[in-house]
């Protein structure tokens, strides 16, 4: 984690304790400045030696909370948040990974019941105890259960977005040690799960020990697990990192044995089988009349390279993103393997939010980012207010009149970008549309979503919207969240065949917090002929950054360019929209 980092999660912290005392504002101001703290692009405790005045350039970032930074910097805590935690000694993080239960509601149940941890949690839910506590009903009550089944479940998955770069820093690390001479991360973080069980890094050296060594005094490592001669593990922010060291020669071979998927190993192993040939993490080797059962006995026809390993099998080499034995292997002999989206495809994101709702970063801001990245067109799209919104971040038709109008001259006054006025109105549970049908068709583009009722069958519920003549996108159509709850159940065939009835498309939704739809439902989506649109549903400009994480879901769902709305070029785009 960078210092940055640290310092940020730190003030979130302590807005969170803040929260549970129940304090006003201040919580908003100290996740304000965790927020642009972590979007910093220097290094923050470098600015906290010249003192808190210097800290207070950063925006958002007053006096009070200038001089915490200072002092963490300087001693490696808050004294005022270890007094908090002292007040209120719960197990925050913990408790707040349940699914409706927020800091506030933590302070409630601790006060009321002194709820701790998540075992009191659970004991309190089941004993019906938190029914009786003002402000909760049954209910909330079962939610929590649910909830906390879930967390528990998915506590020991991370997620991508925080796997992967991470993966890349250790990757980009290991490069720079002399002995490495190719390293590639595997596993499911290479094939883009969007939740990651450990990460699977492998180097091809003569040299083990050196790497070996070198990965076990990477800064990034909070503790080894274990280290022996050709491989070893450690642990970073909860997640444990696997480090193989091969030798060169059976690189490829270890590379396609490690990235998995298992399924997807079998699947080639019988093909191998069939060939009278044998594939196993040291290469292909050709076992006609061989007795020897020593795993490198028999010819090596292939070891050193991936694409060598499929050539083999006579294949054309498969994308990691594909390799989930969903009829890849099969493709392949076939030679119909998809030419899979890239991310440089991606010409402009069609969700995007600014301050006016929830956002942190002004029209003009969100737009001016978008044009540096060199995207050719962005569409705004708050959120609207009205049924079927959670919380109070949604702004009222006549808002919305206003910006289309800003957005209008915006655009005018723009020639290296196309800005397109929409909005994100909710999907409410009878499928209705939350925003007034005149409203809608002045708009360029209208992205729909559910944001409330995530649970049960939402198929007819977005159909309904699909059908909506003013919808052109569904917005994260499951609304599922990551380890927190697991949204609407879909059959994405029937909904994704209406929406390519009505120029609908439906969105993977690239926040790593959803990657909604996944890449499975990606994948019947395509099938039943539906468009897909990759957007990033940034609240700031550095969210852009998420559209590799939907890109990479899209083609692990099959997607070609062709099948990504925002990869057409601007006139294709109209022409879908209106
Ligand atoms: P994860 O870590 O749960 O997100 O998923 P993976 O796919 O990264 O699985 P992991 O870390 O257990 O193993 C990495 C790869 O190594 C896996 O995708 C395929 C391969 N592998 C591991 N154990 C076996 C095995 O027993 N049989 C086969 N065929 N392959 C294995
Ligand atoms: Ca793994
Ligand atoms: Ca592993
Ligand atoms: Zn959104």
């Amino acid at each position: 984690m960078s210092g940055n980092e640290s310092i940020a999660d730190l003030l979130e912290a302590f807005a969170d304790f803040l929260d549970a005392k129940d304090v006003e504002y201040k919580p908003r101001a100290y996740r304000r400045a965790a927020e642009n703290i972590a979007d910093y692009p220097g290094d923050i405790a470098t600015l906290a030696e010249d003192g808190a005045d210097a800290v207070t350039e950063i925006e958002g970032v007053g006096d009070a909370i200038a001089s915490k930074v200072v002092e963490y910097v300087e001693t490696g805590t808050i004294e005022e948040l270890d007094e908090l935690r002292e007040e209120l000694p719960v197990d925050m993080d913990a408790l707040t990974s349940v699914e409706g239960v927020g800091p506030k509601t933590v302070g409630s149940l601790h006060e009321a019941l002194g709820i701790e941890t998540l075992d009191d949690l659970e004991a309190a839910a089941e004993a019906s105890e938190i029914q009786d506590v003002s402000g909760f009903g049954a209910k909330t009550e079962q939610n929590i259960l649910a909830g906390i089944d879930f967390a528990r479940q998915a506590h020991e998955r991370q997620l991508l977005g925080e796997a992967r770069p991470r993966g890349e820093a250790l990757k980009r690390y290991l490069e720079r040690v002399d002995a490495v001479e190719a390293c590639e991360l595997a596993g499911s973080l290479r094939r883009w799960k969007a939740t990651i069980g450990d990460v699977d890094v492998l180097v091809g050296s003569d040299d083990a020990q050196t790497v070996v060594d070198a990965f076990t005094d990477w800064d990034g490592a909070d503790r080894i697990i274990e280290a022996g001669t050709q491989k070893a593990s450690v642990r970073t922010d909860g997640v444990r990192i696997d480090l193989r060291v091969v030798a060169p020669a059976e690189f490829g071979a270890a590379l396609q044995y490690f990235t998995g998927s298992k399924d997807h190993n079998v699947a080639l192993r019988n093909r191998a089988i069939e060939r009278d040939l044998k594939m196993n993490e040291y290469g292909v080797f050709d076992v006609a009349g061989v007795e020897d059962d020593d795993q490198r006995a028999g010819d090596r026809i292939a070891g050193e390279t991936e694409p060598s390993m499929y050539g083999a099998l006579e294949l054309p080499w498969i994308a990691p993103e594909l390799r989930e034995n969903r009829g890849e292997v099969h493709a392949a002999a076939e030679n119909s393997l998809p030419d899979l989206v890239e991310t440089e495809a991606v010409r402009g994101d069609l969700h995007v939010h600014t301050n006016l709702s929830d956002g942190n970063e002004t029209i003009e801001g969100m737009v001016e980012a978008a044009a540096e990245r060199g995207d050719e067109y962005v569409a705004i799209t708050d959120h609207a207010t009205g049924p079927g919104m959670v919380g109070g971040v949604g702004v009222e038709d006549e808002q919305l009149r206003e910006q289309l109008t800003e957005v209008r001259a915006l655009d005018e006054s723009r020639e290296d970008i196309t800005v397109f006025a929409g909005v994100e109105a909710n999907i409410t549970t009878d499928g209705s549309v939350s925003v007034a049908d005149e409203l809608l068709a002045e708009l360029d583009l209208v992205v729909a979503s559910p944001h409330a009722g995530l649970d049960g069958d939402g198929t007819d519920r977005l159909i309904t919207a699909a059908e909506h003549p003013h919808v052109d996108v569904i917005g994260h159509p499951t609304g599922r969240y990551l380890n927190r709850r697991p949204g609407l159940d879909l059959d994405v065939e029937r909904l994704a065949t209406v929406a390519a009835g009505h120029d609908t498309a439906l969105e993977v939704n690239a926040n790593p917090q959803r990657l909604d739809l996944g890449g499975s439902a990606v994948k019947q989506a395509i099938d039943a002929g539906a468009t897909i649109a990759v957007n990033t549903d940034a609240h700031r400009p550095a969210s852009y950054e998420y559209v590799r994480f939907g890109v990479h879901t899209a083609r692990r769902g099959w997607a070609e360019a062709a099948d990504v709305l925002n990869t057409w070029p601007i006139e294709d785009v109209k022409s879908f929209l209106s």
